[in-house]
């Protein structure tokens, strides 16, 4: 279901930002490009150019690292007091809800996502992360460890303890789909943890990172802790990850991507953590509610459009349940109303890009000539923007690309089990291991099944819940390293063991 078009204005702020010359953050100066490039954005629901920013080079990638380096062991930065980092963090926090409707406004033109949703989950998410990860600053301990040596010829003995300390300038190099979230996810961690930043945004949503650097700069962070580069990954990106003075590399982005990194990053012995893609499973047994599971399922693969690293883009429902749910899976699919995501009423927004629809249309297209039958959906919206209807697959082979690979997209595949046991084995049967979620009410089922589910969350009748304290991340392909809750810490933090004689 289409929506007509909308009867709503770009704020007149937002327009005004938008219009603006958007430059790099380096140090605390918003300078060009040294060569000069710019990249256009585009707001995914029309095609149409809606800003022109900065595209870094090799160049700026050095001034910028020099920055967050000359940052790093500055007093004005390392001298601070673990107690006035964490208030750093919470003064961003403030100011980020002190401008809640702007970022969610650009967050929607940027991305293509509904303005309530940005507002509701990205903005209020990155403000909830921050506040949850501002205490940790306090909080970074080492241990005293009783050591087992001979003792010192003499008499004395040994001291030992360990120590946390931050690990350096990081590369955060993020993806478009949550655009300011995924920021604040890498930005949060490395202040408290006393490190800093070189930030870089996708190319196709480099907005709110854009606005992100000015509350930085008005929170009172210190010149050089957080730099923005806007540029392609293939430059800004690449630049980065092979920089020497870059002592970490936080990534999130796909697989394929992630895995270039990581060879990169062994190479030189960069630490680096890796959130990639998925293919996460939803599993129903015949046993759960339905009234909850189908539309649990229906959010699971159509929130965000389908561009949702854990997605639950493989539905295994129990023979006997299939056709219910699979069937009130379509109805909502057909009911969702698509359109620009600054209408209100908009469920269903555009895909980020031109290319993106394009690879979306193809998988599905794939899948229909390995075998596979469109129930609903399948092709594009009529109109400008890049819009793929709500797509609901079944009968495709589970050797096909549309079943294996990760889409990125609103496009479900469906596939019916008969018993638990068959279901874990497909649902195990992945190179990806970032989420699943698992619908029953048989609570000795479920305590059977969960550990037995190969992925980093594991959701039971619910899906798509993170939360700042719970570790993020993935098992196999999916990644290397957790996010949130206290293991976030050690992706940013050495450990130093010192041992005195005394
Ligand atoms: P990618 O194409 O992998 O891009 C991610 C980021 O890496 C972008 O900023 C990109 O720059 C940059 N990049 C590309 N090539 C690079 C290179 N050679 N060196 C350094 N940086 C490079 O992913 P995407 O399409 O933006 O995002 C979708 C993917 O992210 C999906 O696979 C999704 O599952 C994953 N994701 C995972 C999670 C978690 S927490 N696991 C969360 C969200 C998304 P440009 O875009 O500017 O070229």
């Amino acid at each position: 279901m289409s929506t007509p078009a909308p009867n709503v204005d770009v704020s007149p702020t937002v327009r005004a930002f938008l219009q603006a010359s958007h430059k790099l953050l380096v140090g605390n100066s918003w300078v060009e490009a040294h060569d000069g490039g710019t990249l256009d954005v585009r707001d995914p629901a029309t095609g149409e150019v809606i800003a022109v920013v900065s595209a870094a080079g090799r160049r700026d990638v050095d001034a910028a690292v020099d920055a967050a380096h000359a940052a790093f062991v500055s007093p004005a930065w390392a001298g601070l007091r673990p107690v006035e980092r964490e208030r750093l963090v919470h003064r961003l926090a403030n100011l980020i809800e002190a401008n809640i409707d702007e970022l969610a406004e650009i967050e929607c033109l940027d991305s293509g996502k509904s303005a309530v949703l940005a507002k509701r989950v990205d903005v209020r998410g990155a403000i909830d992360y921050l506040r949850y990860i501002a205490g940790w600053a306090t909080k970074l301990e080492g241990r005293t460890i009783d050591v087992s040596f001979p003792k010192p010829r003499g008499g004395g003995d040994y001291f030992a303890y360990t120590r946390r300390e931050p690990v350096g300038v990081v590369a955060a190099i993020i993806p478009w789909n949550f655009p300011l979230l995924m920021a604040v996810w890498k930005i949060g961690p490395a202040l408290v943890t006393g490190c800093t930043v070189v930030l870089k945004p996708a190319e196709q949503t480099p907005m709110s990172a854009l606005r992100l650097g000015a509350l930085i700069q008005e929170a009172g962070i210190p010149p050089g802790v957080v730099n923005i580069l806007t540029g392609t990954g293939s430059v800004t990106g690449a630049a980065l990850v092979a920089h020497p003075r870059v002592a970490k590399i936080a990534f999130t982005g796909s697989t394929e991507v992630g895995k270039q990194i990581g060879r990169v990053a062994v190479d030189r012995m960069a630490r680096v953590s890796l959130e990639l893609g998925g293919k996460s499973p939803v599993i129903v047994l015949a046993d759960a509610d339905l009234e909850a599971a189908a539309p649990g399922a229906a959010s699971a693969i159509f929130y965000n459009h389908g561009q949702v690293c854990c997605a639950g883009s493989r539905l295994y429902v129990q023979r006997r349940a299939f056709d219910e749910v699979v069937g009130r899976v379509v109805q909502i699919a057909e009911k969702m109303r698509m359109g620009p995501g600054l209408y209100p009423k908009t469920q269903i927004g555009p895909l980020v890009s031109a290319e993106h629809r394009a690879r979306v249309l193809g998988y599905v297209e794939k899948g229909t000539l390995a075998g596979a039958r469109v129930l609903t959906g399948g092709r594009a919206e009529d109109r400008a923007g890049y819009f793929v209807k709500p797509t609901v697959l079944v009968e495709a082979p589970s050797h096909s690309a549309v079943a294996r690979e990760e889409i990125f997209g609103p496009v479900l595949i469906a596939t019916p089990f008969d018993d638990p046991e068959e279901a874990l084995a497909l649902a195990n049967d992945s190179e990806f291991g970032l989420a699943a979620s698992l619908w029953s009410r048989d609570l000795s089922q479920v305590h059977r099944l969960v550990p037995r589910i190969q992925a980093g969350t594991v959701w039971v009748n619910c899906h798509n819940l993170i939360d700042p304290a719970l570790p993020f991340g993935g098992f196999k392909q999916s990644g290397i390293g957790r996010e949130m809750g206290r293991e976030v810490l050690d992706l940013y933090t050495e450990h130093k063991s010192v041992c005195i004689a005394v």
